[in-house]
């Protein structure tokens, strides 16, 4: 518990100009206890994610001062991690892009991939848990907020895949080879 609100007090001080908002986020915080145990916070941790196949990382989603997002944006993971998407404040999905799923107009995930779409979490601290053990390039999005550019990429071993050489159709992502270098990259590092 007292853990989670110094992952969250770093999160939000990683990323500047939302330190406001810890103070509107902790009341509620104190009865979640989502998975967590083993899970780091990639937009501070980030270097250390290289080296966590087989465990757990989490990308937040986030509504906060009209802006839609997946923090951290980009991240990196070796095969076999998984990564769980938590919601952080309003109500989100994350959804692969494939052409099997209804609201994906093209397919940007590693061929043979296997596919997912979290379908819409609108509670506090709601998560959904993927693992990724197909080597490439995934891209994903947030049904309700695509149109708004919520969007989101995650590099699992190497970059690869239909997603490579191009953007997302609906907002942009940081680029493979950063994801890569940095091991996760922050929404408000990529945004500003
Ligand atoms: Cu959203």
């Amino acid at each position: 518990m007292e853990r989670r609100k110094v992952l969250k007090t770093a999160g939000f001080a990683a990323t500047a100009g939302l330190t406001g908002l810890a103070g509107c986020s902790s009341p509620s915080s104190e009865t979640e206890s989502p998975s967590n145990d083993g899970t780091e916070t990639p937009s501070d941790e980030g270097t250390d994610s290289s080296a966590n196949g087989g465990t757990t990382t989490t990308v937040e989603m986030h509504t906060e001062n009209g802006e839609y997002y997946f923090d951290p944006i980009g991240l990196f993971v070796e095969s076999g991690t998984t990564v769980t998407f938590e919601n952080a404040s309003g109500s989100h999905s994350a959804t692969a892009y494939d052409e099997s799923i209804d609201s994906a107009s093209t397919t940007r995930i590693p061929e043979g991939a296997s596919v997912f779409d979290s379908g819409i979490l609108s509670e506090e601290g709601a998560t959904f848990e993927h693992t990724f053990e197909t080597t490439g390039t995934y891209d994903y999005f947030c049904t309700p907020h695509k149109s708004l550019g919520m969007v989101g990429r995650i590099v699992v071993g190497e970059p690869g895949g239909p997603a490579e050489g191009s953007m997302p159709p609906d907002g942009d992502v940081p680029e493979s080879g950063t994801i890569v270098d940095q091991g996760s990259v922050a929404f408000n590092d990529f945004s500003d």
